[in-house]
């Protein structure tokens, strides 16, 4: 699997990583191509948990650079805030009850000297 050089997945080794935060369409993409693969949804590290409707990276608490919601999403149907690469939404974003169990997937970057 190719993969963008700034950033490496690792579906296990948590250690060092922060949960996936999608910033471009090219980091979608190779999310989407995963999900694919394994047929599974991906919790995002996206919430707006702090102010409703105003979404922000978990690590980062800036807005978003980049969305794919799926149609008629973020609908905060009985307050959800967490956002989830859905394969039920064609691998698109939903938001979620953050209780909901999901697959995830972390990032961290490599070969930066600080
Ligand atoms: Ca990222
Ligand atoms: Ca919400
Ligand atoms: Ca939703």
């Amino acid at each position: 699997m190719a993969s963008p050089n700034n950033f490496e997945v690792d579906l296990e080794e948590t250690l060092f990583g922060k949960l996936v935060e999608v910033e471009t369409p090219e980091e979608n993409t190779f999310l989407t191509n995963i999900a694919k693969q394994e047929r599974i949804d991906i919790r995002l590290g996206m919430i707006d948990a702090f102010v409703e409707g105003k979404w922000v990276y978990l690590s980062s608490l800036k807005a978003l650079t980049f969305t794919n919601w799926s149609w008629g999403n973020p609908d905060n149907l009985f307050n959800q805030d967490c956002a989830t690469l859905a394969s039920y939404k064609k691998y698109k974003w939903d938001d979620e009850d953050c209780t909901e169990q999901r697959n995830f997937v972390c990032e961290r970057l490599i070969g930066s000297g600080s």
